[in-house]
């Protein structure tokens, strides 16, 4: 099957299409987006879900439901909150979560996005249940964001992806990786991934979209990639491999994109065409994935596609 632009369609949408939007929010918002998705050791799927208040600042509220499309319960009131007083990191709201179970120390480690005049910022909270969170605040400083863990060590350390945007790039930004023996203190910054130039669909700022994927071939890197219009930016999704033991090193990054705005919930809201994946699930039986979006930056959609056949495709098309 292919897809308008010619590319081969990989992911299907879900026909129940936006999965969550601001009406079906338990208290007034403006939009819910960007969610950081996990399956919980009961089976259920919990998206963590950026809400744009009617003031313009986001805070994240957890969603749950059993099969990951309906019947979502959602947390009556914010689940991750900007404490400014307490955090002045997040005077202007937290966005954009990512989750990574960490097996090893037995909690979700969180990321996301704490703004503020200082600047857009990393920060981690870990938690054990999604009531309760620790914060370790800012672990990479501004402007920074697009954070994401990956869910084992590498080597002896942890790694999280991130995008540095130093000023100079000019609207750019690449994927870098860091490390950390506990979570707190991170070095040993290395870029990992470049956004392209020119005309390709990348060419501006590239990041991490859910966290890194083990499979077989390699850790899979969903990661969005913009591209600057004369009339906005276009949020697209692509892919790329990195080999399992050593995250750094490239195995394939495909040329085309997998997955972009098309459906007038991608195109129209409040920031359109945009498609903005910040978790996905992997059911073990099926494999299938199941890629969590925020749509125009207003609704929550869901897509998948079968895991095997978005290495396959890396596999057969990337460089
Ligand atoms: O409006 C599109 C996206 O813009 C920003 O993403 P990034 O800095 O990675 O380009 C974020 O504000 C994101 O939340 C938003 O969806």
């Amino acid at each position: 099957m292919t897809c308008d632009s010619g590319c081969e369609d990989l992911f299907t949408r879900c026909a129940q299409n936006p999965i969550l939007s601001a009406r079906d929010w338990p208290y007034p918002i403006n939009t819910c987006f960007n969610a950081g998705a996990t399956k919980l050791a009961d089976g259920r799927t919990l998206l963590l879900v950026r809400v744009e208040d009617r003031r313009g600042i986001s805070h994240l509220t957890a969603a749950r439901s059993t099969d990951g499309i309906t019947n979502w319960e959602i947390d009556g009131a914010p689940t991750l909150g900007p404490e400014p007083e307490q955090y002045p990191e997040e005077e202007w709201g937290v966005e954009d979560s990512r989750i990574t179970r960490l097996d090893e120390i037995n909690q979700y480690a969180v990321t996301y996005t704490a703004y503020s005049s200082a600047g857009p910022a990393v920060a981690l909270a870990t938690t054990t249940d999604f009531h309760s969170f620790e914060r370790l605040r800012v672990v990479l400083p501004p402007d920074n964001k697009d954070a994401a863990l990956f869910p084992e060590r590498v080597g002896d350390r942890w790694a999280m992806l991130h995008r540095p945007m130093p000023a100079s790039k000019k609207g750019s930004g690449d994927i870098w990786i860091s490390y950390s023996p506990d979570l707190r203190h991170w070095g040993d910054h290395r870029r990992i991934l470049h956004s392209r130039s020119g005309a390709w669909w990348d060419a501006g700022k590239i990041g991490i979209s859910p966290p890194p994927i083990k499979t077989p071939e390699g850790w899979l890197l969903l990661y969005h990639g913009v591209r600057n219009t004369a009339a906005g930016c276009i949020y697209r999704v692509g892919a790329a491999l990195m080999d399992l033991e050593n995250p750094e090193r490239l195995i394939r990054r495909g040329d085309e994109w997998l997955f972009g705005p098309e459906t007038d919930y991608e195109r129209f809201g409040d920031v359109g065409y945009v498609c903005f994946p910040c978790g996905a699930t992997v059911d073990e039986s099926s494999g299938m994935l199941h890629l969590y979006y925020g749509a125009a930056d207003t609704v929550m959609a869901l897509a998948t596609a079968r895991l095997d056949d978005v290495t396959d495709f890396l596999l057969r098309d990337g460089r």
